[in-house]
């Protein structure tokens, strides 16, 4: 997949694509990233992206035609323009495996107050990956690109794709435990040294029902939570 980012801050992306997960993405080539900086589509001499917005009020606008004339640079064709914003319909592991399948994406980062509202049909969906607001669309990008990333083919190693799967199927993740095998007086559960690994597997996923009943209930549907209650028998 290929991924180009709308950014005035490309230098913000530098450590984020060069280490860890995404990193590892990128030399193995499951991801390509470019980088498309509006500041560079402006003709005026002071290269100016805002102005203030009409009607007046606080803070600036991102004016429409450098936005446009980056988002097509940088969207060949087939790309899927997503804008991150803070009034966008919120991001999930789900939207997370829908953008996954596109070939390429351009991710766009406002700043200021947001962009003048004319541009909006230049992007094929809104996207806002939490209610809170920042600075720039940067962080957003970032946070969705790697999302995006960890499920592309051959980049997650076999442990850490198992964790992502928990989420699909709308629950936590089971306890870890490592050495030592007592800690302050906490003992690891000995189900764990048994070897029988049918039992681990079960007392795992009674675990993780656990988990998921107590941190987060709302991720249980009704159905599903009766289901799983009588399977674990409480
Ligand atoms: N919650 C998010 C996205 C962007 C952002 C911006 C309008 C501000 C939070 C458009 C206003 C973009 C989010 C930049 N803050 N800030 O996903």
């Amino acid at each position: 997949m290929r991924i180009d980012f709308v950014t005035l801050f490309p230098s913000l992306f530098a450590g984020w694509q060069s280490a860890g997960i995404v990193g590892r993405a990128v030399e193995k080539g499951a991801l390509e990233t470019g980088f498309v900086n509006p500041r560079d589509f402006t003709k005026d001499k002071h290269r100016k992206v805002d102005d203030r917005p009409y009607g007046g009020g606080a803070g600036m606008v991102m004016m429409a035609e450098p936005l446009r004339a980056a988002i097509k640079s940088a969207a060949k064709k087939g790309a899927h323009v997503v804008y991150l914003s803070p009034q966008g319909k919120s991001f999930d592991q789900a939207a997370a495996r829908r953008l996954a399948k596109h070939k390429r994406l351009v991710l766009v980062c406002g700043r200021y107050e947001g962009i003048d509202e004319r541009a909006m049909d230049l992007f094929d969906e809104e996207i806002s990956i939490g209610d809170y607001v920042l600075t720039g669309g940067e962080l957003p990008a970032m946070v969705v690109a790697e999302a995006v990333a960890r499920l592309l083919p051959g980049v997650l190693k076999k442990e850490d794709a198992a964790v992502a799967e928990s989420f699909t199927e709308n629950k936590l993740d089971f306890p870890q435990y490592t050495r030592p095998p007592v800690w302050r007086s906490k003992r690891v559960p000995e189900i764990l040294f048994s070897g029988d690994h049918k039992k681990i597997a079960d007392w795992r996923d009674k675990q993780s029902w656990l988990a998921t009943k107590r941190k987060r209930p709302d991720l249980l549907d009704n159905n599903s939570a009766r289901a799983l209650e009588h399977k674990h028998r409480r």
